[in-house]
């Protein structure tokens, strides 16, 4: 039996709507992981789709909890940020990393599809490149890519070379592994590509789109990771294995016809996540 890692998660909780904490947890529970939790701030749902959302700011709380934890001494296997809600946060996360041993994770959570989530002023991915500097694995959408890169925001489909140019560009921030997500060379397929700097190794990893926008897939995909990657998987295995559960809850949700805003149905694809992770780490111990 392999030791039990404990990864610490630290992302708001948004009451309903199943993104960050609530997707977090669930999963990187069910791999088998134990999956301490920081909630940067209470809201009743997301930000994404709905008005009216209430927004408790537990910034405060954070440190803390961090003193507390120091008086017992707790050690971390990784610690995995997402949405934060402010400069202040960052520069609070920032210190934490520093306070906490851990493997850091951290995915920007601040644009899609080419655009900031409105909830941020266009400073804030300055904030976020300067906690990606930090991190030993980052994981960013393309968009994301590009807000910390100040570059440009370009539309799809993409070539290799110019997603292979955009990781290293990454790693130049300091992650020195890079997890890009939504890439594609066409219409037909989505996936996410891994870039590590130190052994110059890539990788890629397409499912079939499903058309549409699904809130929280992006939290899905990242915890589904953290849990892989947690439990021994490979780099690249871990995306292909994250990939495929998020595409998993996609397509279920996609099949109910359910209100995109209310979040994708992971629940039913954990058995095979673990299935899949478990698989995984047969094959390496068969090979070693
Ligand atoms: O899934 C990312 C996310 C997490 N938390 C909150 C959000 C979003 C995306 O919109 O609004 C509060």
């Amino acid at each position: 039996m392999t030791r039990q890692n404990r990864v610490l998660a630290i992302h708001d909780i948004s009451c309903f709507g199943k993104c960050s904490l609530t997707v977090a947890l669930p999963i990187i529970s069910a791999t088998g992981a134990e999956c301490a939790v920081i909630p940067t701030a209470v809201l009743s749902t997301h930000t994404g789709g709905f008005t009216g959302f209430t927004y408790r700011d537990l910034t405060e709380d954070i440190t803390s909890i961090v003193d507390h934890w120091e008086t017992l001494d707790l050690g971390f296997d990784a610690i995995y940020t997402g949405f934060l809600g402010s400069f202040e946060q960052i520069d609070i996360i920032s210190e934490t990393f520093d306070r906490l041993e851990g493997l850091r994770i951290v995915d920007p959570v601040m644009a899609d599809d080419g655009v900031l989530y409105p909830v941020f002023d266009s400073n804030f991915p300055k904030g976020m490149r300067k906690l990606c500097e930090k991190a030993d694995i980052i994981l960013p959408n393309i968009t994301e890519a590009c807000l910390m890169l100040e570059e440009e925001y370009v539309e799809g489909p993409y070539t290799p070379e110019y997603i292979e140019g955009l990781m290293e560009r990454l790693s130049g921030i300091g992650a020195k592994k890079v997890v890009l997500t939504g890439v594609y060379f066409d219409e037909n397929k989505l996936g996410a590509a891994t870039y590590d700097a130190e052994t110059g190794e890539r990788s890629y990893y397409f499912s079939d789109r499903v058309p549409g926008y699904f809130h929280g897939t992006g939290d899905v995909f990242g915890s589904a990771f953290v849990g892989s990657y947690m439990n021994g998987c490979p780099l690249a295995d871990s995306v292909r294995i994250a990939v495929d559960f998020t595409v998993g809850s996609i397509k279920r949700t996609y099949a109910a016809k359910t209100d995109v805003r209310y979040g994708v149905n992971f629940e039913q694809g954990l058995l095979q996540l673990i299935k899949d992770i478990s698989e995984k780490n047969e094959s390496i111990s068969d090979s070693e």
